[in-house]
């Protein structure tokens, strides 16, 4: 059993699709949060070499900076036959133009360019990182697997949704409402995207 999460809270991203979802996983709670983009907080640089590394940056820097406990995620699409990228550069391909059509499309084009045989394996990953301002630290990590889908169909969720069909659906998490996405089942069954499962294990570890 990690330390148990309770009051007020920084979630340390600036990413407004992100932060939604992860104000949905923290609503049945009671924890009152604030965005670091609220408290005006700057984005430290995402220098690890892994997801992990990166959401406790992310996380220890809004936790020192507002000095309340801070949320971070660190997320990606892994695509097997790029050997995984854009994995932890999944933000980084969308430019600063955060053109995700661009960066699904280079997917695309980088996929075909290798002649792998279709269907084009992805998986998600999200690392969740929570960090209290004494420095205590709890990690927790989801992923999903699933199929590239072209051309990107739906226009729910963000970034990468529209091109990712989840194994054991029909539809892209483009064309899925936020509940199926990542709600919680109420059975205890496991969630289906890669935040929902990784913020599963957070529960069980930091808010039961
Ligand atoms: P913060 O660092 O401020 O949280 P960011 O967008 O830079 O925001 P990341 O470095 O973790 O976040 O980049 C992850 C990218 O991967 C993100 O920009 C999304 O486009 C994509 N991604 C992550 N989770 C996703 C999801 O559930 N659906 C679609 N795309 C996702």
């Amino acid at each position: 059993m990690g330390r148990r999460l309770s009051g007020k809270i920084v979630i340390a991203t600036h990413n407004a699709g992100k932060l939604r979802e992860m104000r949905e996983l923290l609503a049945p709670y009671g924890i009152e949060a604030v965005s670091a983009g609220e408290l005006g907080l700057g984005e430290p640089d995402e220098t690890a070499s892994d997801f992990a590394g990166n959401a406790l940056i992310k996380a220890q820097s809004a936790a020192k900076a507002a000095n309340l406990p801070a949320f971070a995620d660190d997320s990606g699409l892994c695509v097997e036959a790029l050997g995984g990228a854009p994995g932890i550069l999944s933000a980084r391909w969308a430019g600063e133009a955060k053109d995700f059509y661009a960066a699904m499309d280079r997917i695309r084009r980088e996929v075909e360019a290798t002649g792998a045989k279709k269907p084009w394996r992805a998986y998600f990953i999200s690392a969740l990182a929570l960090c209290w301002p004494d420095g205590h630290v709890e990690q927790f990590e989801g992923r999903v697997d699933g199929d590239l889908v072209f051309p990107p169909m739906g226009t729910a969720g963000f970034g990468y949704d529209p091109c990712f069909r989840p194994d054991g659906h029909e539809r892209t998490f483009g064309e899925m409402t936020a509940e199926e996405k990542h709600g919680i089942p109420a059975d205890g069954s496991r969630a289906l995207s890669h935040r929902a499962r990784a913020f599963q294990a957070l529960a069980r570890g930091c808010l039961a």
